[in-house]
Order: C-alpha cells, then structure tokens, then sequence
C-alpha cells in the first residue's frame, strides 16, 4: 500500500523507549527527544508506529504502551567493567517481553534503551531489530554485546555520529550514522540578542554546567541554566562552590519555552566532559540563530562551523570559552539557522532513518 511520502512501502513499526524514564520526564535525556521526533516524522510519511516506554510518560501525541517495572539505572553513573544489573521486576525485562508478545504484528522493532538486554533478545527475536545507540562507550559488557549484535546482524547498529562510534572497539561494518534533527517550526530564529547566555542538558558530572557557571562569573554574563537536575548533590555543590554566579537555573522547560529563552541569548554553551552522541541542544541553538560555543570533542565537534555557526574550544579550557564569548559578534545569526535547515530538518532526518529500515528489512 503506497500510502505514504516516500517511495518506500509503509512500515508496522514498534519503538521500545529507554528504561531509565518515562518518555517527557526529561530523565531519558536527548533520546527522549530523539525518539520523539523519529515518530512525528515516520507517521508524516505515512508508517504506523507503537511506542512502548515506563509507566509515568507522558506524552500527548501519541499513543504510547506504558509498561510498569522499576527504572533502570543510568549507564553513566556505572563504572566500565561493573556487571549488568537488573533490578527486580525490571522495567526493561517488561518492556521486551511485551515486544516479544507482539512482534509479529510489526515489521521493524527499534531499540532506543542503552542496555546490554534488548541486544542480547536480538538472536531470540523473529522480528527484526534496529539498534539505535543513544551514547559513546561506557561499559564492556555493553561494548562487547553491541559488538556481536553488529556481526551477527550486519545493518542493525546505528549511532548519531561518527566520534561516537569510534569509540566502540571492534565493530563491523556497516554502521549507520543518523546525526539526528528536530521540527524547525518550533524553533524561532531571533536576530537581536540579550546580553545572555544558556547552558541546557541534563545536570550530571558528565555535562560539566560548572564549566559554564565559571563563564558567568568571570565575563559577568547572565546565564542561563535549563534541564532536568539528573544529580542533586552535584547541582548543590555548584550552587554553594559559586554563590554570587549570575545564573539563573529555569528547570526542565518545554521545547517551546526553552526556545524562547534560548532564542534571545548570544550564544549556548556545551562543556561535556565525556563524548557526548549528538547533542540535541546544539542543533536546537542553531535552529533559533543562537551560535554554539563547545568543547570540541564528540557530537558538537561533528555539527558547528567553528567561525561561522559558533566556536569550538580546546575540551575543558573555560579560559577558551570565555575567548570565543567575546569573538561571538563575529557569528552572522542567519546562517545559524540556515545550518540547521540544511542539515538537521525533520525530513532530512526521516529520509536517513527510512533508508536505515529498509536496508535492514531489504538486505
Ligand atoms: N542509561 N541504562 C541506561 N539506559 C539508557 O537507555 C540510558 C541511560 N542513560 C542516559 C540515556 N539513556 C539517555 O539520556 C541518552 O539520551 C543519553
């Protein structure tokens, strides 16, 4: 049935969320975004889709399959070689068993949950699986798991970029690299900008918003601080370690209020530690002309113009950062947004995931 936008035949797809939150909670982070946005644009093109994710998300677009089951914990706060843990009646192992019960009225499962389990079930499944990976390498266990999966089922791995998956050993080829993208319409571009700053992700040692806060305090820019506190104690800290800081910390904001006070800052400022996959936020600066000045290492590496969209800065130099701060009247805000349109689109990113599926189903 030739009912959709593309010229590929419309697919049953099954979307198995991440475990460690409720979709809209915030607390899945950028996959939450991602698998969003995958889903508004593959029901655009005419596909039909099942998202199954915890108890607790919400969600007013889509239908989604709530499975009880206590959380998983985040892979980042494990240490390389801990064994993989599941908690009693895991949300995860609930989620895959109702994939399981209902594979076959699909014709594609994709995994978006950073955990050893669902690339273990893959052998067991009739169904075919697509692997989208939503972090670099952090544990052994799962390097080694997505490393079988990616030999014994050529096509079924996918990351956001190509730092990402370079920091797996051992993979075969062919991988697939997404990038990502968002719903522009959302995103307004502002060409007249506040003497502000933003800083916006997950707050958790491995985002580094301290990094940011020194910038605030040492050029005197207010900053502006929005996402979900992954790590109290870690915001604590900071909060007490700077208590004159110019910031202010707006909480985990809608994408339509987070871009209204993204839109009118003169620039966002990414300071990951780790090798961040994407980074969501980068695309939804440039979305509204906001340049993005980050520590050039992972995702953001692969996605700003260094002088033409934002800067990129030697990781973990804040002395860097404030330099690019004060060259950022340099950045022309137009082709901010024009990167965006170009590269990081809703259609651009349904035409990749599209071409994914159906080398996975056709191969
Ligand atoms: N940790 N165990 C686990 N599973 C996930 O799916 C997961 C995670 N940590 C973070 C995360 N997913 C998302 O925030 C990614 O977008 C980073």
């Amino acid at each position: 049935m030739q009912n959709n936008l593309s010229s590929s035949p419309a697919l049953k797809l099954l979307f198995v969320s991440t475990p460690v939150g409720g979709l809209g909670t915030g607390l899945g982070g950028g996959v939450e975004l991602s698998l969003y946005n995958i889903a508004k644009e593959m029901l655009r093109r005419g596909h039909t889709l099942q998202i199954v994710a915890p108890s607790g998300s919400l969600c007013n677009e889509f239908p989604i399959i709530e499975i009880p089951g206590n959380l998983q914990i985040i892979a980042q706060s494990q240490e390389r070689n801990d064994p993989i843990t599941m908690p009693v009646n895991s949300v995860l192992a609930n989620m895959w068993e109702y994939a399981r019960q209902v594979q076959g009225e699909y014709d594609l499962i994709v995994n978006f949950a950073y955990d050893w389990l669902p690339f273990y079930l893959t052998p067991f499944f009739k169904t075919a699986i697509a692997h989208l990976v939503s972090m670099g390498s952090l544990s052994d266990a799962l390097d080694q798991i997505i490393c079988q999966v990616s030999q014994a089922f050529p096509h079924t791995i996918g990351f956001y970029t190509h730092s990402q998956g370079a920091t797996f050993p051992n993979l075969i080829s062919p991988l697939y690299y997404l990038s990502s993208g968002i719903d522009l319409s959302l995103y307004e571009f502002c060409d007249k900008p506040k003497n502000q700053l933003a800083w916006l992700g997950r707050i958790s040692p491995e985002k580094a918003v301290e990094d940011a806060v020194e910038v605030a305090v040492k050029t005197n820019i207010p900053l502006k601080i929005m996402g979900k506190i992954q790590d109290e104690q870690y915001w604590q800290k900071i909060c007490n370690d700077y208590p004159n800081a110019p910031i202010e910390y707006l909480g985990f904001l809608s994408t339509d209020k987070m871009q209204s006070v993204v839109r009118e800052c003169k620039a966002v400022l990414m300071t990951p530690r780790w090798v961040e996959a994407f980074g969501n936020v980068t695309i939804e600066a440039l979305a509204c002309g906001v340049p993005v000045i980050s520590y050039s290492r992972g995702g953001p590496a692969e996605i700003i113009q260094d002088g033409k969209t934002g800067f990129l800065v030697e990781p973990d130099s804040v002395t860097g950062l404030i330099d690019a701060v004060l060259k950022l009247d340099t950045i022309n805000r137009q082709a901010c947004r024009q990167q965006a349109e170009t590269d990081f689109s809703l259609n651009a990113l349904g035409l990749r995931l599209e071409n994914w599926f159906q080398t996975i189903l056709h191969r």
